[in-house]
């Protein structure tokens, strides 16, 4: 099928289903256009895709070959230059003309700035959005731009979606104030483990967005991210919360977004690509339908 606002790109190497029967519906968001401190986002979806050809397609501890599921890739998003909503509006108009046609995929999107979920979550209308991410990205309106990618959680919040964060360590006074009267809430990456997570998340109403901005990892193995910040999480960890999620919550939608660089093979894009491996391993191994 025809998309109004895609484009053909690299795409994952093993066969593909169409979109009309995929169960996992890839979409690339090549915009960077807000990006405050390292550019490149607009480099990620391609990043992610190319990294996949260093892994194996089968994954050990689930005893499951990823090439063999329904996944459809429908290529990258045409950006509107410099307009974080008016690119947003096309990954909304892109995911509802996916609905429309298989109601019962659910997308990926690989980014490119964190700004993006939000046309994700406006096409899903999840419940509850659950993030992985340094930064609270919480603020009203950042350098005059309230679509800028600082803005998206508080954005998503205004749409009445239920919020957890998990991962922060940077945000603004007013932005821990707007989450503590907006009952957000959120862990700090020095107190999270596991039962932070499930403490959190276990209340959520379904269906859940999962978003993970690729900055919630330690940057020692993220180094190429629009917004780099120290003391972050692990690997498995995050890999560990997400199989409880799957397990648990009826997912919406998924994404990874904030992956960077300009070289093909950096280590961010080879941590995103393993991370897009898991979730859809997870999803098929042990996810709630
Ligand atoms: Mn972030």
């Amino acid at each position: 099928m025809e998309f109004l606002y895609t484009y053909e790109t690299l795409k994952l190497e093993f066969p593909l289903a169409e979109p009309e029967e995929a169960r996992y519906v890839i979409l690339g968001v090549p915009f960077d256009g807000t990006t405050s401190y390292k550019a490149g986002a607009r480099f990620g979806p391609t990043l992610i895709r190319q990294a996949t050809l260093n892994l194996e397609s089968y994954v050990l501890d689930y005893d499951l070959d990823i090439a063999e599921l329904p996944i459809a890739d429908i290529g990258d998003i045409a950006v509107v230059a410099g307009d974080p909503r008016k690119t947003a509006d096309r990954v909304r108009e892109t995911i509802e003309e996916l609905k429309r046609v298989n109601p019962n995929a659910i997308p990926i999107l690989l980014g490119g700035e964190h700004s993006q979920t939000l046309g994700a979550v406006e096409a899903l209308r999840p419940k509850s959005y659950v993030v992985f991410d340094a930064h609270l990205d919480l603020r009203d309106s950042y350098e005059d731009n309230p679509y800028n990618h600082a803005c998206v959680a508080r954005r998503i919040a205004e749409l009445g979606v239920r919020e957890a964060m998990f991962g922060i360590r940077s945000g603004t006074r007013e932005e821990v104030e707007f989450a503590e009267k907006g009952g957000i809430r959120w862990v700090h990456a020095r107190d999270y483990d596991f039962d932070s997570f499930v403490e959190l998340v276990e209340p959520l109403p379904e269906p859940v967005y999962l978003s993970v901005d690729i900055d919630v990892f330690d940057l020692a193995i993220v180094p190429t991210t629009g917004t780099p910040e120290a003391g972050g999480l692990g690997f498995w960890e995050v890999i560990e919360a997400i199989e409880w999620l799957v397990e648990n919550k009826r997912i919406a939608g998924f994404d990874i977004m904030e992956v960077a660089g300009e070289t093909l093979g950096n280590p961010t894009a080879l941590t995103a690509a393993k991370l897009l491996f898991y979730f859809i391993g997870a999803m098929e191994k042990m996810g709630k339908l």
